[in-house]
């Protein structure tokens, strides 16, 4: 299982899109494992984003993401951080496929909506940015076995 770090930005929060776009990955069979509303710092933004750091974007990205609030997810999964990621689709709303979060509800290149962990690495770097202790909870879904197929021991 993988867990990921998604941040559904100040746009989405805005524009009344969170419940639609959560209800996509409860819809895919995701488990929400972590989940809050929270109004990002300075310098939690600029220490998500260090890796942008003196890019023309940057500066316009942090302000963007530090403007209102947002809600951070830990969404959990077999390859979760591949399919979240998909699921989000191209960074730009404007080429985003259709079908895809980005694709179906944004226009913007600068305000797309989401934010994705897009490694294992990253996944554990942001998380740990963005949630404290006990804040990611390890629950046993009631409908689990019908979401994996668990009867080989692992799921499938
Ligand atoms: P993604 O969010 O698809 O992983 P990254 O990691 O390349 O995209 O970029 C992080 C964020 O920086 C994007 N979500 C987007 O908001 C912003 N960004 C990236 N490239 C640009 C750009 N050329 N112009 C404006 N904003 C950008």
């Amino acid at each position: 299982m993988e867990t990921t770090l998604i941040i559904l930005k100040p746009d989405a929060v805005q524009r009344g899109l969170m419940g639609r776009i959560l209800s996509r990955f409860e819809d895919k069979g995701l488990q929400i494992v972590g989940c809050k509303m929270i109004r990002i710092s300075q310098q939690t933004a600029e220490r998500h984003y260090e890796s942008h750091k003196g890019k023309p974007f940057y500066n316009g990205l942090v302000a963007f993401m530090t403007s209102s609030p947002v809600l951070v997810l830990a969404i959990r999964g077999v390859g979760a951080i591949a399919m979240c990621r998909k699921m989000m689709g191209a960074t730009f709303g404007s080429n985003a496929e259709a079908g895809t979060i980005r694709g179906d509800f944004g226009v913007s290149n600068s305000f797309n909506l989401i934010h994705g962990s897009d490694s294992p690495e990253a996944a554990s770097r942001e998380l740990e940015i963005f949630f404290g202790a006990g804040e990611v909870l390890d629950w046993d879904r009631a409908g689990e076995k019908w979401i994996y197929d668990l009867s080989g021991g692992a799921p499938e």
